[in-house]
């Protein structure tokens, strides 16, 4: 018996089985689509949609009365960059064909969420249409490529940007199927010989064995949380400039509720790149994805496992052999804390940028909270560059400073105001959507963190804390979408109303946390921590922040400065 499982986990997954059958990713979906006597897309076509950018879901709230099948759609938007207009068809799509609201991601995008099957074709047609895309928004390739939002003194976020940008585009695959459908509303003939042997350039027939992601930091700020990447790159500056990137590889978080072979890894330092190797690099360690990592697994089969096994010594010199040279050794780099910046500041050129807050990263409308119809409002009349945050917030770039007032005044007559936004709390937070959305959800996450967050404010004030900041995240299931392993203090869904706790992880996010409590229910959840706070409330040594607290003291960690 022992052997026959084995023998059965060798086999390559379900997911490579479909992929080589159709290496277009066309699946049946058009037919699917186009049939309005069908109300969900088949099990193999689910996983072919999500090369596309979408995910089949249905409203959990409503499953008493049987499933009512709703889709997800997330934009490649590298760096999270977009223009005013672009911006306009987002928000006029979500409010036609979604549940009226758009959802910044941890990763620099936004989803659509309640789309009904009737609104994803003319959804997607007329995103394309507005030239932006879905494509590998989701599926065993390259992710949204994230980059610092904020900009910088000295305009390394536009270089960076750049560079991010010109990766998104390396990394692409051709899914050749997604104009066809999409745009034409073709099925594309499965039989014609050239769909059947179609080989992607890069990926290869069957793409990668799992889902790839890549971003880039500029120290001291870790807004992008860079060594949960699969690939990351550091900027490293020289007399005031760009100088190149250290690279990192094989960061990521995702694991299981009692598989101890999964795990949150923090990413390895591999060496020095300058940006005329970005892109022979990229397609290097992600070729080395499609090669090693595991198909017969798909718990497995990130590359952090890849890099646990073999190690980082082992990559460096498998990397340079597809190079076809050495890379330089890695270069000093210190990061100092994570997070956004809130509230106006001005950019080298002189114009002016905000920094806006936006709650679990949802952009919707409620009574005395416009803050939908304001940023429609804010494109329409003043046009600047939205920036989508990787804590799920927003910023407005590119502001000439004689708008500058008009915009602050629009936003308070929408109850949005542009100074003391939030209280330190919600501003260092985030939760993954989880109910009612997402399939895989244990616990309630986006809609349940910010009255946690209002009881930890209480505890908070009554032990002299109050304007403390403490990194909390929560997910509804151990994915570790808003990367609760990198808090201070991370929840993680374990089943209805109940969490695991983990603690300790530090300001600038390069520290994993770990578990301290398996099982807390919700209503105890703050009395739990309680001691713990009073404890650090007395016992901390100067300005010592919650997370460098727990881990001298609870995990008896040296904390190191970053
Ligand atoms: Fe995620 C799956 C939402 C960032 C790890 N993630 C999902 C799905 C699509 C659920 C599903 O497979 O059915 C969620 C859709 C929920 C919904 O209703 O919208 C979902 N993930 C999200 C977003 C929207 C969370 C958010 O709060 O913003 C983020 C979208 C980012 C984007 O724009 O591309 C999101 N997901 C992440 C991150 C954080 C990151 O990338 O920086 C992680 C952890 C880092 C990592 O990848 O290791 C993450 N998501 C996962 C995993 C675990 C993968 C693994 O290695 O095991 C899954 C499950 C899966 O892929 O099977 C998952
Ligand atoms: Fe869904 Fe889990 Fe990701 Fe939350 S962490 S969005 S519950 S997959």
């Amino acid at each position: 018996m022992i052997e026959n499982n084995a023998a059965s986990e060798k086999k390559p997954t379900h997911n490579e089985v479909i992929k080589t059958a159709i290496p277009t990713l066309a699946g049946n979906i058009a037919g699917t689509l186009n049939d309005p006597a069908v109300d969900r897309f088949t099990e193999d076509d689910q996983q072919f949609l999500k090369f596309h950018g979408i995910y089949q879901q249905d409203d959990r709230d409503k499953r008493k009365t049987g499933k009512l099948f709703i889709w997800m759609i997330r934009g490649r938007i590298p760096g999270g960059v977009l223009n005013a207009r672009q911006y306009l068809v987002y928000d006029q799509l979500a409010t036609q064909f979604g549940n009226q609201t758009l959802r910044i991601t941890s990763r620099q995008s936004f989803q659509f969420h309640g789309v009904v099957k009737a609104g994803l074709g003319p959804l997607m047609k007329q995103l394309n249409e507005a030239m932006m895309d879905t494509i590998a928004a989701c599926g065993d390739v390259n992710r949204n490529v994230m980059s610092p939002p904020t900009p910088a003194r000295n305009g390394l976020d536009v270089q960076l940007l750049a560079d991010a940008t010109r990766v998104s585009e390396a990394l692409m695959p051709i899914t050749k199927a997604y104009h066809s459908i999409w745009v034409e509303g073709v099925q594309l003939d499965l039989s014609a010989s050239e769909n059947k042997e179609f080989v992607d350039p890069l990926y290869g027939k069957t793409y990668l064995p799992r889902k790839f992601k890549a971003a880039f930091a500029a120290t001291p700020v870790n807004d992008v949380d860079i060594f949960t990447n699969c690939l990351g790159y550091i900027a490293i500056e020289e007399s005031g400039k760009l100088a190149g990137y250290n690279l990192t590889v094989g960061g990521g978080l995702g694991r299981s509720h009692g598989n101890e072979e999964t795990y949150p890894r923090i990413a390895d330092v591999i060496g020095f790149l300058t940006p005329a190797q970005l892109v022979d690099v990229s397609k290097s360690v992600l070729t080395i994805h499609r090669d090693f990592g595991d198909r017969t697994n798909r718990k497995h089969a990130r590359l952090k496992y890849v890099l646990e096994e073999k190690g980082a010594l082992w990559f460096r010199s498998e990397l340079e052999t597809r190079l076809g040279y050495k890379l330089a050794d890695a270069k000093p780099f210190k990061f100092e804390r994570q997070g956004d910046h809130f509230g106006w500041d001005t950019a080298t050129d002189g114009r002016k940028f905000l920094g806006l807050y936006v709650e679990t990263g949802r952009i919707k409308d409620k009574d005395g909270y416009q803050l939908k119809s304001a940023l429609k409002l804010i494109a329409e009349r003043f046009k600047p560059e939205f920036r989508l945050t990787p804590s799920q917030n927003i910023v407005l770039a590119n502001i000439t400073p004689a708008d500058q007032s008009s915009i602050t005044q629009l936003l308070a007559d929408h109850g949005i105001p542009v100074e003391n936004q939030t209280t330190a709390l919600r501003r260092a937070s985030m939760a993954c959507p989880s109910m009612p959305t997402c399939g895989l959800g244990l616990a309630e996450s986006e809609r349940y963190l910010p009255e946690l967050l209002s009881r930890f404010e209480n505890v908070l004030g009554e032990l002299g804390l109050k304007d403390n900041e403490i990194i909390i995240r929560m997910t509804g299931c151990p994915n570790g979408c808003a990367r609760p392993y990198m808090a201070e203090i991370g929840f993680v869904g374990k089943a209805p109303g109940r969490y695991q706790v983990y603690l300790g992880g530090n300001e600038a996010c390069t520290r994993l946390n770990r578990l301290w409590k398996d099982n807390v229910k919700d209503p105890d959840i703050v009395a739990e921590l309680r001691p713990l706070l009073e404890q650090y409330a007395k016992n901390r040594i100067g300005s010592e922040r919650f997370g460098d607290w727990v881990s001298r003291t609870l995990w008896n960690e040296q904390v190191a400065a970053n």
